[in-house]
């Protein structure tokens, strides 16, 4: 069946899948799997802070995150942490083609001019003995200075440096609606083994719900914690991520204002923060982005409509 082979030395049959043999022939070299749109349309921001995104890892949210880089483009664009998950790595090699793209990107990004930071995180904590170096266009460093527009200094960092208990893994769990459902539908299971065994009823969700008041409380506490640094600090705000928790708040320190932002995850949340020119700062939700950017035409659509109903 096989025996007429490409010039790529693979079946013939697979030259059918048109694309699909430049890919396997192409992936040691430089090229994405992925290709960039060649449209050239990105919405222009001067800042993007966008942190655990965790390469390596099944939970990894490539896709979404290779369509906000083709999506977005910044005079400079910070890595706050965890961006390849060196933890997980190490228990199991994982590594798909998309999260090369990804990489791919970031690199392509910084020949295009974008200044890119790359602050280590504690899963990517093997990178952290090279802060201060540069690999490349890309500027390793353990916390940065970031000066807005508008003149505000703000702190840049991970922010395991504040997660002292390493409450990470505990909460992570429960932090996601997803994960509280699931151990809800468990409950029933468990439950149900528990009656066949004789053993009385015993809450799981109870017990989850437990948890999740803990993960809110801990976030709440965790961000209060590292605004105060940064007051301490004497700078205006401070940027990291590392719980996964998009957020902005504002938090008083000795009779000034501290501004707080977290740029969330592309595991779960699918956040980037941004600067805009003037230095007004938000929080992008990627997929409601996309959500909005699908919608648009429709919204057009039913303009037309009524404009049609009125004439
Ligand atoms: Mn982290």
């Amino acid at each position: 069946m096989f025996d007429q082979t490409t010039p790529d030395g693979l079946p013939k049959e697979f030259a059918a899948f048109a694309g699909g043999v430049d890919n396997v022939s192409a992936f040691p070299s430089i090229e994405p799997s992925v290709p960039e749109p060649q449209d050239g349309k990105r919405r222009r921001f001067r800042t993007i802070w966008i942190s655990d995104v965790h390469l390596g890892t099944k939970g990894c949210n490539a896709e979404m995150l290779i369509d906000f880089l083709d999506s977005t483009d910044s005079e400079t664009m910070y890595l706050v942490g965890d961006i390849i998950d060196g933890w997980r790595l190490k228990k199991k090699f994982y590594w798909p083609a998309a999260h090369n793209d990804i990489v791919w990107r970031i690199l392509k990004r910084s020949k295009r001019g974008t200044r890119i930071v790359y602050i280590p995180g504690n899963h990517d904590e093997v990178v952290r003995p090279f802060c201060g170096m540069n690999f490349g266009d890309v500027e390793i460093r353990r916390a940065a200075f970031h000066t807005t527009a508008d003149g505000r200094r703000l702190m840049v960092l991970h922010g395991d440096e504040f997660d002292t208990v390493m409450l990470t893994h505990r909460w992570l769990a429960f932090v996601g609606d997803t994960a509280y459902h699931l151990m809800m539908a468990l409950n029933q299971w468990v439950n149900k083994a528990r009656t066949a065994l004789g053993m009385p009823y015993w809450s799981l969700s109870k017990a989850a719900k437990h948890k999740v008041k803990n993960a809110v409380e801990f976030i709440s506490k965790y961000e209060e914690i590292v605004a105060r640094a940064a007051g301490e600090r004497g700078v205006d705000g401070v940027v990291c991520g590392h719980i996964h928790t998009a957020e902005h708040r504002m938090f008083a320190h000795h009779g000034r204002e501290i501004e707080y932002w977290n740029d969330g995850d592309w595991v779960e949340g699918c956040n980037a923060l941004v600067e805009h020119f003037d230095g007004r700062m938000e929080i992008l939700h990627w997929p409601d982005e996309i959500a909005k950017r699908e919608t648009a035409p429709a919204a057009h659509d039913d303009a037309a409509d009524d404009v049609r109903a009125v004439a």
